[in-house]
């Protein structure tokens, strides 16, 4: 793979199997000058507390709601739900399908999971016993809102540049009745790998790329890697070295090594360019068949193909104020990146993890 002039080396394209989509690589462009800005950037530390947050224990929510003096994870129902439950009598719900414009009701259920009583400490700054309790809380929602709903996303989008609308470490988790286009997609995939190859994908991938160059980090259950298809500059995707279809069926011990994972890539993420490093982060495990049935049967088909993951997606390229924009020939044609997938890789590798 190293070999001059190989195809790794000139301009190529790789291709997503989780998506079947694909991405432009052009390595030789590394080299050329950067005239743009590479500051450093001028975060404030914050207060461990403040009660002007609405995340914070015992702080009014913009509701004029009190949340209560928390001293762990802590989860309430979002004030302002993207998706809300159905009306028992919505008559109007029907789906509207002509040809060209096509619309369906949605339903479902929002909360906001606050991960630490600190205002202070994102997950990078936790202890793992305390990351532990946020996996916990993880696999508990999804196990209840899935009981319930077909899809349970559980994410996090952290950070000012990610649009993220306070600094209070949390995550969010939206349940729905549909699977969301990107699932769909996943969904289809993995399938069609499944009676193709008779393994999961995902399985194939980590026992591919557990301690090759684009391995970031290992540890007995978990494994870390800059995807080979990746199209954000540091994107990582988190997988299972065991087979494992959702957050809930996590066995107790590879929960603790997940905690251990999660701090480990969190850490070095803010060490890469010295400053709490934005992203957006997410968890895709089977989905759920949406009704609800004894705990048996709830799950619906076996979903053999599955294989949890988190796609992790920071936005930064080379400072913590230049961000990578998905633009130009990305929003017109296909994404672009620089920087390999093996270079991201081994720059994170490279990195301390020890905790400040
Ligand atoms: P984001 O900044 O990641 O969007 O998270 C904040 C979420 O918290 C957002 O979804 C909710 C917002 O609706 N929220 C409440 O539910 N109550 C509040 O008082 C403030 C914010
Ligand atoms: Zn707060």
């Amino acid at each position: 793979m190293t070999t001059k002039n190989s195809l790794y080396e000139r301009a190529h394209r790789r291709r997503n199997p989780l998506t079947d989509r694909w991405v432009l690589v052009s390595p030789h462009r590394n080299t050329r000058p950067w005239n743009g800005e590479t500051h450093r950037s001028s975060q404030a530390p914050r207060p461990r507390h403040d009660p002007a947050c609405h995340l914070c224990p015992d702080a009014q929510r913009a509701t004029g709601e009190r949340n209560p003096p928390y001293t762990s994870v802590h989860v309430f129902d979002n004030d302002f739900p993207a998706v809300e439950a159905s009306p028992d009598n919505d008559s109007a719900a029907g789906p509207d399908n002509s040809a060209l414009f096509a619309a369906q009701p949605v339903s479902g259920t929002c909360r906001v999971i606050c991960y630490s009583p600190d205002h202070d400490r994102p997950m990078s700054r936790l202890t793992d016993t305390e990351i532990a309790r946020v996996v916990d809380c993880w696999a508990d929602q999804t196990r209840a809102l899935g009981a319930q709903h077909r899809w349970v996303q559980v994410f996090e989008n952290k950070g000012e540049m990610m649009g993220c609308s306070n600094p209070h470490p949390h995550g969010q988790i939206w349940a729905t009745d549909h699977l969301p286009d990107e699932l769909n997609v996943e969904d289809e995939q993995q399938r069609l790998h499944w009676s193709r190859h008779g393994s999961p994908m995902l399985r194939q991938v980590a026992d591919h790329e557990f301690e090759g160059p684009r391995q970031v980090l290992a540890n007995e259950h978990w494994l870390v890697i800059v995807p080979y298809w990746a199209t954000w500059p540091f994107e990582t995707l988190l997988l299972p070295r065991f087979g494992v279809r959702r957050l809930d069926e996590i066995p107790v011990s590879a929960r603790a090594t997940l905690a251990g994972a999660l701090g480990d890539l969190t850490r070095r993420y803010d060490r890469l360019f010295d400053c709490e490093f934005p992203y957006s982060m997410g968890w895709h495990g089977a989905p759920y068949d949406g009704t609800i049935h004894d705990d048996t049967h709830r799950r619906g088909e076996a979903a053999l193909h599955w294989q949890l993951h988190a796609h992790f997606f920071p936005p930064l390229l080379r400072s913590a104020t230049v961000r990578k924009f998905m633009v130009g020939y990305e929003m017109l044609a296909e994404p672009q990146r620089d920087l390999t997938p093996e270079q991201a890789a081994a720059q994170l590798r490279e990195l301390a993890t020890s905790r400040r």
